[in-house]
């Protein structure tokens, strides 16, 4: 089982997006695992995006991530999930993204790009324990469609 963390950041919830993107999820077969509202606080985003403190980015995007309330996942799946998921949300700036993916559909400039997912299995497994205490996510639940979606 793999797993990645999604924010879905206050541009889609502000724009009304937190529905078709999560539609988009769920309709590939992706198993949630946990979903909630929140408002990430400036501690949370500076250990969140840890890996880019330094960068010219940087205030900007604790910024955008903190100004208003973002919708976290737990999306889960066998080996190869977290590409795939990466692979839905598409290239960081949506200019540039790729028709068919989430940025490159609903979105225009780097600094609103919509959507975090985890770019390694380790990033999604360090990025949940960020966002989730054990006891808010249901890792293990029987889907009815499991089969119908797995070999
Ligand atoms: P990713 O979200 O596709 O993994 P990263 O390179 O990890 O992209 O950057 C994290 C986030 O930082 C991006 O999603 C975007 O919100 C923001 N970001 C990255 N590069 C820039 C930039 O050049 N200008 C403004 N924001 C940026
Ligand atoms: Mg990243």
């Amino acid at each position: 089982m793999e797993r990645a963390l999604i924010i879905l950041k206050p541009d889609a919830v502000q724009r009304g997006l937190v529905g078709p993107i999560v539609s988009r999820l769920e309709q590939r077969g992706l198993k949630f695992q946990g979903l909630k509202m929140m408002r990430v606080t400036e501690e949370l985003a500076r250990r969140h995006y840890a890996e880019h403190e330094g960068k010219g980015f940087f205030a900007g995007l604790v910024s955008y991530i903190t100004s208003a309330p973002v919708v976290v996942a737990v999306v889960a799946g066998k080996t190869g999930t977290v590409e795939m998921v990466r692979a839905m949300v598409g290239a960081t700036n949506p200019a540039k993204a790729a028709p068919g993916t989430i940025r490159g559909d609903f979105g225009v400039e780097i600094g609103r790009n919509l959507i975090h997912a985890s770019d390694s299995p380790e990033s999604g497994e360090r990025e949940t324990a960020i966002f989730f205490q054990p006891e808010e996510l249901i890792v293990e639940w029987a889907r009815i469609a499991d089969p119908w979606i797995y070999e």
